[in-house]
């Protein structure tokens, strides 16, 4: 290992239980929240290799209790891939515990550490080039949802609080409009108008769970395609990750962000916006494939709502990052200047493309809710 980071990491790496010759270290992956390393251990000329993250307790501030939540989960799901005779080391995430029989490891500085196994043979994707893949990664985030059915969420820790109560994003962004720190209001006056012109939008969904109308589930929250592994010889849908915010919550909303980030023909920071647009053969892929996974547990209600999902997702993530940047870019991990505010407006830009598509995404859920 060649410094002084690489030494620190290589000492947490020996806090947990593995075992042989740490012969590989390396930043990975594209999160925007917490710190991912993959590492490769090498025993008696076996090659093991896990998945070792620094949670960011900034975003998470009681690490121990999110860290209870993923094995709850975990453990759970790997008793439904062991009913199916399914692959329990790739089908679902493997906590590997610390050398004191925990799940997370805490350093001397005060950060948290975590490992998991590496699913190995698989693949994650920052962008759709194949509709299949969109359509895995549905089945997979549907069945997701269905596995997790009879879970019991009331021992759930919130791991943050409010996460998709739009309406209270909404209120936070407005505080920090108020407040505007950095004094970058003068330059965002349409992006904020923008978002204060669809306030009544972002309280659809909730409401009809206020109503009783859809209910309350199991949800995974962040469910982003590179939140996903495919199979790398099948292309089959076959791990679910990202577990950290695994909360009570609304089907519509995990649906919806998936349609956010994958149905985007841009990327999420893609700087020209005439490139934004909703791929409507790739958010009807993404119906079919989140139905098929659910199979059969959405009510008619949810179905209804399914576009208004992928609406207030892409309206709530815009608010996100627009927020952060009005407050200095504290959140989300930034590559470069005005990095959340070219985020933002490509939400926007999806936001209004959205718009213009809406009778054909109605139809499109329609015609699946026969
Ligand atoms: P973040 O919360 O920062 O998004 P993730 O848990 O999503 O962190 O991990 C970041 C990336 O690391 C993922 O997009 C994926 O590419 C990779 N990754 C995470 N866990 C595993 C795993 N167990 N096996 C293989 N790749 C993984
Ligand atoms: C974050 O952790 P990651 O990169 O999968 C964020 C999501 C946002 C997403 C936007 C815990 O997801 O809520 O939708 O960025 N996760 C958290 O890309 O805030
Ligand atoms: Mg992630």
């Amino acid at each position: 290992m060649v410094n002084d980071t690489n030494y620190m990491i290589e000492k947490i790496i020996h806090c947990f239980k593995i075992e042989g010759e740490c012969t590989g270290l390396e930043k990975y992956g594209n999160g925007h929240i917490n710190d991912t390393y993959l590492v490769t251990m090498n025993e008696s000329d076996n090659i093991t290799r896990y998945i070792l993250q620094r949670i960011n307790h900034t975003v998470f501030q009681e690490p121990e209790k999110l860290m209870e939540n993923i094995v709850k989960v975990t453990t759970f799901i790997k008793n439904e891939v062991k009913k199916t005779a399914g692959d329990s080391k790739r089908e679902v995430l493997t906590v590997i515990n610390t050398n004191t029989g925990g799940s997370v490891y805490k350093d001397t500085l005060g950060q948290y550490w975590r490992m998991y196994l590496f699913i190995e043979d698989s693949i994650c994707l920052e962008k759709v080039s194949r509709p299949e893949d969109f359509y895995e990664s549905a089945v997979a985030f549907g069945r997701f949802q269905k596995q997790l059915a009879s879970f019991d969420a009331s021992g759930l820790y919130e791991t943050i609080k409010d996460f998709h109560n739009t309406p209270a994003r909404f209120e936070k962004f407005l505080q920090a409009v108020g407040t505007d720190s950095f004094k970058r209001v003068g330059e965002v006056t349409q992006e904020i108008s923008f978002f204060i012109d669809r306030e009544e939008d972002m309280k659809i969904c909730l409401k009809a769970l206020e109503d009783g109308e859809i209910p309350l589930r199991v949800t995974h929250n962040d469910t982003k395609l590179n939140n996903v592994m495919l199979d790398k010889s099948t292309g089959k849908g076959l791990c679910v990750i990202d577990l950290d915010t695994v909360m009570p919550g609304l089907a519509v909303f995990d649906f919806g962000d998936s349609i956010r980030f994958g149905a985007n023909t841009a990327a999420e920071d893609e700087g020209d916006l005439s490139k934004v647009h909703l791929d409507l053969n790739l958010f009807e892929t993404y119906v079919e494939g989140f139905l098929t996974g659910c199979d059969g547990s959405l009510t008619r209600e949810e179905m209804s709502l399914l576009s208004y999902g992928a609406k207030t997702m892409t309206l709530e993530c815009g608010m996100r990052f627009l927020t952060d940047y009005l407050e200095g870019d504290v959140y989300f991990k930034t590559q470069r200047d005005r990095h959340n505010l070219d985020r933002c407006r490509t939400q926007i830009a999806l936001v209004q493309d959205m718009e213009k598509k809406w009778t054909k995404m109605e139809q499109i859920v329609n015609r699946r809710k026969q």
